[in-house]
């Protein structure tokens, strides 16, 4: 099954809305393979961001997402990644749709609150930085098939 990670970025935690967040992935269907709370080292904030480094926003960013602790997720569901991304809604919460998350909950692009893998590749580079093999349980839920 397909998975992604998802990030609650420092602005949502310090606003007390990591509750918030994960309850629209789940009440979504989505099934939690991985979960932890942690601060991001500047190290982890480059793995992350490399394919930026260079761009202007680049140094702005790796400060904001190592600012303060964060949520890591991983989310596994058929076509996570892009369901994923469209319910986060547009990288820029000022264009992102009322409904989405940035939509709903943000108002600039440097404070906006989520992140999601945007490819097969990315997951695929991104869940280890932040899990090993073996932080990422595998299991059925009995409702899984009805959702
Ligand atoms: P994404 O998070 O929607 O995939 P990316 O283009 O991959 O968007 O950018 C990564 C992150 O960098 C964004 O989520 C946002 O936090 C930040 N970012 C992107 N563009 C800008 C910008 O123009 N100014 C400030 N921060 C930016
Ligand atoms: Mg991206």
């Amino acid at each position: 099954m397909e998975r992604t990670l998802v990030l609650v970025k420092p602005d949502a935690v310090q606003r007390g809305l990591i509750g918030k967040i994960i309850t629209r992935f789940e009440e979504k269907g989505f099934q939690t393979a991985g979960l932890k709370f942690l601060w991001m080292d500047e190290k982890k904030a480059g793995r992350l961001y490399e394919p930026h480094f260079g761009k202007a926003f680049y140094e702005p960013l790796v400060n904001y997402m190592t600012s303060g602790p964060i949520t890591a997720m991983v989310l596994e569901g058929e076509k996570v990644i892009e369901q994923v991304r469209n319910m986060m809604g547009a990288t820029n919460p000022q264009n992102a749709s009322p409904g989405s998350i940035r939509g709903d909950f943000a108002t600039r692009i440097d404070h906006n609150i989520v992140h999601g893998s945007d490819s097969p590749e990315s997951a695929q580079r991104e869940i280890p930085i932040f899990f090993e093999k073996a932080e990422l349980v595998d299991y059925t839920k009995d409702i899984s098939k009805w959702i």
